[in-house]
């Protein structure tokens, strides 16, 4: 069993927890989730090592928990949580998805119209059952129709970074197999898209049997769509679907660019071949019968009259004509952060301790991270009060003391209120190196008040970073109505700096707002959100999305050593 499959079982019995309005074992158990989900080892592996004592190497896993999880692997199966089901036989999950509803909602459904189901759900929605239902209503109503249109709009696509460990393993073991001289995944997962529809796989083989016997034997297919000795397709358990083309060595570049695409940068590219009389295809780039590039994208590029252009980039927003003018940005690298601004801990609702979380930090090469647990306006965190920073400023300051190597900077991701103040004082703000200030409440504002109440608190002179600027979750909630072109001016008139959030299902700021971020001459960070230590390495996510936003690393201030990041931040 997969770690996210575990992970899984326990997010789901802390939503049945929850639901019978237990008061602390859900947040344990949707730690632990967190915690497996992103660990690197598999749990099965952990298991093997030590037994259910080296379970309990795992940030958040007790003697209880490490005992389920025994359970589960040796018998695939896990009775406390059956029982859960079998007393509420709800599609939890998928009835939590909806915007707007969560576990106590669902108890209501079930008890007083038997709904089990997402469809059930939006039946009875259309046939007006809901509004009658004690605390929800006519606009409640409305909202579950909205929030099920907004999951059926994203259906089908993957967040990349829920699949992407997955196929960079497939790749892995693709390019270890015999006869096989090279693998690269191609297509919007190379382009870092935020979301991708299915994953495509290039390789070169002169005998492809071998390869194409594996990739449909793979213990993750779950259905085979076809096979060839050129291309195959299959689809995986978790229901995306994969394709494996095998094409020689002399087209191999051609091939890449255009299964990379964009289509709409394939056409751009085949335009300007047209310019110069050559033919560009997926073989090659051709005068007349002759092919004149093809087996690398670098030769393609250059032939055509082009700078090299990075997959991230391929999305015909101007890149051609950049590339064509040899005025591509010079674009952040992966492994050019030395920070993380916004990292929670197990003071409120993160799995591990700061020592824990600087450890891994550090390990990683980071020089330094700033340690923002939520404030009190987040109650169900246990978010800090002035009282709560100060202990934690003081426990930070002993930390460094004998910490080397990283520096930890003593933070707070403090909550904007309604009016656009922030819920902790200005004279406790001052003494905070690092302010992240963000939107956690009253997320319906019409755009105007919303608008305002944000710029009122970028103005605030402690208000460092504005944190996930949109507020939006990736399939599961929409942005909040607001006008990014104002908070960029403001952010810009005040030296309020933007969060790129790396975690996967935020990646906010999204790529087109970066872009305008960075033409207005706005400052960036890049922040992986870790709520345990295995979520620091999401880092690599938020730079993915700032190069797809055109971002330089002079963009980024995270970038820089610690003294010049501070120097980039505003001191009032
Ligand atoms: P996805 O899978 O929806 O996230 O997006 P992509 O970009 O991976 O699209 P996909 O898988 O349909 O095709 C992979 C690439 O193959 C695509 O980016 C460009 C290229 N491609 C596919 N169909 C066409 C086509 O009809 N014309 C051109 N020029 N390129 C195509
Ligand atoms: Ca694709
Ligand atoms: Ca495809
Ligand atoms: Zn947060």
């Amino acid at each position: 069993m997969r770690n996210s499959e575990i992970a899984q079982i326990f997010r789901e019995i802390a939503l049945y927890l929850e639901m019978q309005e237990e008061r602390f074992k859900p947040r344990a158990y949707e730690k632990v989730a967190y915690a497996l989900e992103a660990l690197e080892e598999p749990v099965t592996e952990i298991y093997q090592r030590g037994g259910a004592k080296e379970l309990r190497s795992i940030p958040g896993v007790g003697e209880a928990i490490a005992e389920k999880i025994e359970e589960i692997i040796k018998t695939g199966k896990l009775k406390y949580y059956d029982e859960l089901r079998k007393k509420t036989p709800v599609d939890i999950r998928g009835l939590t998805a909806i915007e707007g509803v969560g576990p106590k909602s669902v108890k209501v459904l079930y008890e007083k119209l038997g709904i089990t189901g997402v469809g059930e759900l939006e039946q009875a929605a259309r046939t007006g059952k809901i509004r009658g239902l004690p605390r929800f209503g006519e606009k409640m109503q409305q909202k579950i129709l909205k929030g099920i249109e907004f999951l059926k709009q994203g259906g089908g696509r993957f967040p990349l970074g829920s699949v992407l460990p997955l196929i960079a393993e497939i790749e892995k073991r693709l390019r270890g197999l015999p006869d096989v001289e090279a693998v690269t995944v191609a297509g919007s997962v190379r382009r870092r898209k935020e979301t991708i529809g299915d994953a495509d796989f290039l390789a070169i083989s002169s005998k492809p049997e071998g390869i194409m016997d594996y990739f449909i034997s793979m213990p993750e297919v779950m259905h085979v769509h076809g096979k060839g000795m050129t291309k195959t397709m299959v689809k995986l358990k978790n229901a995306m679907d994969v394709d494996l083309r095998v094409v020689p060595k002399e087209s191999f570049g051609a091939a890449l660019c255009y299964f990379t695409g964009s289509k709409d940068h394939n056409v751009a590219l085949r335009r300007i071949a047209q310019e110069k009389g050559l033919k560009l295809n997926e073989y090659g780039l051709f005068r007349g019968e002759k092919r004149i590039a093809g087996e690398t994208e670098e030769e393609i590029y250059q032939a055509l009259g082009l700078s090299y252009v990075p997959p991230e980039l391929r999305e015909n927003q101007g890149e051609v004509e950049a590339a064509r003018k040899g005025e591509l940005p010079a674009l952040i690298s992966y492994g050019d952060l030395r920070g993380d601004l916004q990292i929670q801990t197990a003071w409120t609702d993160g799995a591990n301790s700061i020592e824990e979380m600087a450890g891994e930090a550090k390990r990683l090469g980071l020089e330094y991270i700033a340690i923002t647990d939520h404030t009190k306006g987040l109650a169900m965190t246990g978010g800090s009060d002035e009282k709560k920073l100060l202990r934690q400023m003081e426990a930070i300051d002993k930390i460094n003391q004998s910490l080397k190597g990283i520096k930890i900077l003593k933070g707070a991701e403090v909550n904007i209120n309604k009016d656009g103040t922030l819920d902790i004082k200005d004279e406790a703000l001052k003494k905070l190196d690092v302010v992240g200030i963000a939107v956690h409440s009253h997320f319906n504002l019409p755009r105007k008040e919303m608008t305002e109440r944000v710029t009122k608190a970028m103005r605030n002179p402690h208000a460092d970073i504005l944190f996930h600027p949109t507020g939006r979750v990736i399939q599961k909630r929409e942005p909040y109505d607001v006008d990014m072109d104002a908070i960029i001016k403001t952010a810009k008139e005040t030296g309020t700096v933007l969060e790129i959030d790396a975690y996967p299902d935020r990646l906010d700021l999204k790529d087109e707002h970066i872009r305008k971020a960075v033409e207005a001459g706005v400052k960036l960070v890049i922040d992986s959100d870790a709520h345990s230590v295995n979520h620091i390495r999401f880092l690599e996510f938020g730079v993915a999305q700032a190069r797809r936003g055109w971002a330089r690393k002079k963009d980024v201030i995270n970038t820089r050593p610690l003294k010049d990041f501070l120097r980039c931040l505003k001191h009032p």
